[in-house]
């Protein structure tokens, strides 16, 4: 929901109309990656606090020093905190920005993998491993060779290897690595080397993971989402085209790729027929929340799917101060997703 009608939202309303509720109140959460760990869910939220930036189109007052992960026995049960995860001083590598992360376990460790800036002031992505699912996480001294932008989501397919997905615009700096090189020109501008309207719109990235899942085992490869006819989305088509927020699911064998459209702000999919794509637009997931930004993981618990997501509705309209939900979400027998409207109630 676009901020400009915030001050004429009356939010006790918008609160009765909501289709879910903030899962924890004491802190505010963002970015959530749910994943279901021996028969537990563990959401891998940012944790938003206000640390006083100003609001720009870089992202700067999402100045996030740490994470908590959040876990459920069931999705009807309480949230529970647990804590201090991972916090930005205990990362010797990262100065400031711990976006939005996401974790995977293997052989009985838990690896979180989260963007922050380097003290150069480029986003990377960095790995964090513990014994536990909570945590504490201890970081990996670099961040991974050949890491880039933000907004990690990492995919363990059924013949047991992982891939992570990422990339995010504007702030998230995916614009500046077109050459492959970082361009550290125009500092301030968020929007510079964006394509034309009429060109094709930039991609998100997989790299299949090392078996330690500390690496890419791979160069980075560009993510193709096409149109009904096979043609790239272009970068005006605001409504449809990648933004941010990357994930994957699979549901009867079809691989789904879903992400924000950013200043559109819609959760959207598109399927495919291996994790590396291409990728068919296939429709929305979720329809514009209160806030800016729109975030989310898709996972399966037991036997039904949900999307778990966030707004800004607790903190009343700040962009920065967000909180996580959680949706049933609808799977068609013809593989396309049933759109929700967050305050249909
Ligand atoms: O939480 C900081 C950034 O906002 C995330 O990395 C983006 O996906 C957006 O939700």
């Amino acid at each position: 929901m676009p901020e400009e009608s915030i001050e004429h939202i009356d939010f006790d309303k918008l609160n009765k109309k909501a289709i879910s509720k903030p899962l924890v109140k004491n802190i505010y959460t963002a970015d959530p990656s749910a994943h279901v760990f021996n028969g537990k869910i563990y959401i891998y939220p940012s944790h938003d606090v206000d640390a006083g930036e100003a609001f720009d189109d870089l992202g700067s007052h999402f100045a996030m020093e740490d994470y908590h992960v959040i876990s459920m026995d069931t999705v009807d049960s309480e949230a529970v905190d647990n804590g201090l995860a991972l916090h930005v001083n205990d990362v010797p590598w990262a100065e400031k920005q711990m976006w939005a992360p996401d974790a995977h376990e293997k052989n009985g460790k838990y690896y979180l993998f989260f963007p922050a800036k380097a003290y150069d002031g480029i986003f990377r992505i960095g790995v964090a491993v513990s014994n536990s699912p909570t945590g504490p996480f201890t970081a990996q001294p670099k961040p991974i060779k050949n890491s880039f932008s933000i907004d990690p989501a990492v995919f363990k397919d059924d013949d047991g290897q992982y891939y992570m997905y990422f990339g995010g615009l504007w702030g998230g700096q995916l614009q500046r690595w077109r050459t492959g090189e970082f361009n550290a020109k125009q500092p301030d501008s968020p929007t510079a080397f964006i394509p034309k309207d009429d060109e094709p719109a930039l991609l998100p990235f997989v790299a299949k993971m090392t078996d330690d899942l500390l690496e890419f085992d791979e160069k980075p490869k560009e993510i193709q989402i096409l149109d009904e006819n096979g043609n790239l989305l272009l970068a005006g088509d605001n409504d449809r085209r990648f933004f941010e927020a990357a994930w994957l699911h699979k549901h009867n064998g079809k691989y789904y790729f879903s992400y924000s459209t950013g200043d559109t702000h819609f959760i959207c999919y598109a399927i495919g027929e291996s994790p590396y794509g291409p990728f068919t637009y296939g429709g929305r997931i979720l329809n514009p929340v209160v806030g800016w930004t729109s975030h989310h993981s898709v996972c399966k618990v037991e036997d039904k799917w949900y999307l778990f997501y966030h707004d800004s509705s607790l903190s009343k309209g700040v962009t920065h101060l967000r909180s996580i939900k959680v949706a049933e979400i609808t799977h068609n027998e013809d593989g396309s997703i049933q759109t929700l409207d967050p305050y249909s109630n």
